[in-house]
């Protein structure tokens, strides 16, 4: 129990920096929302339960007048049993509109239709290997394990693999995306906000594979545009 005690305590203090908790870009945001809606939901749940539990707790505990009697057996109860039978249908609906209605906004963003990107969108080829990543921009600048981006710009991703399934993962920036041989994935999103946010591997690809990481840089256009022609 102590140890439970500080655990929690050591938690607090940490001022744990969750990166999903922490967007930074259009996609995330919309992710983080529902982490935050479905974990609100849940402590709602738990602290009924618990109040619940606690005064049931209270209110059938033994006493002296109490100790040799056995409560009537109720049958039915029709309210009772319309409100747990109700209120899940209710917290589900809330849970389930809003996750089905981002889903379906992030996979048409996501998979695309395999048009053309519009307009301003630029467009990065990714290619995952044991134990590298290797991005290509639409001019040719190639780079292994750092990803430049320019901030306030839709950027549109071509994903494939040389060898097995991997998965791209920034978690401050956009959901996990799976990389996959002789497939391309696509994934889009705009970084809101400048920075540099790590990247990684999400899918168990051998025995290095927690050394897939790699670095994401949101600069400004310029920047951008300066890094673009390096090389
Ligand atoms: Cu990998």
């Amino acid at each position: 129990m102590k140890k439970t005690g500080l655990f929690f305590m050591l938690l607090l203090l940490s001022g744990c920096n969750m990166r999903v908790l922490n967007p930074a870009s259009d996609t995330a945001e919309k992710l983080t929302d529902l982490i935050y809606l479905s974990f609100g939901l849940m402590m709602l749940v738990f602290v009924i339960v618990m109040i619940l539990f606690v005064h049931f707790l209270r209110k059938f505990r033994e006493t002296k007048e109490t100790q040799n009697v056995i409560p009537d057996d109720e049958s039915e109860n029709k309210w009772l049993e319309l409100t747990w039978t109700v209120l899940p249908f209710v917290l589900l609906a809330v849970l389930a509109v809003p996750t089905v209605k981002a889903t379906y906004d992030l996979t048409s963003q996501v998979s695309g239709s395999g048009e053309e990107p519009q307009g301003e969108a630029i467009v990065v080829e990714v290619v995952g290997q044991q134990f590298n990543w290797r991005f290509t921009y639409d001019n040719g600048r190639t780079s292994v394990d750092e990803l430049v981006l320019p901030v306030g710009r839709e950027v549109e991703f071509h994903l494939t693999s040389n060898d097995v399934i991997h998965s791209f993962w920034v978690p401050n920036l956009a959901g996990k995306i799976d990389v996959i041989p002789g497939e391309e994935t696509r994934l889009s999103f705009q970084p809101s906000d400048t920075g540099t946010f790590q990247g990684k591997c999400a899918e168990f690809c051998g025995a290095e594979h927690t050394l897939m990481r790699f670095e994401t840089r949101v600069v400004s256009e310029a920047e951008f545009k300066q890094w673009l022609r390096e090389q």
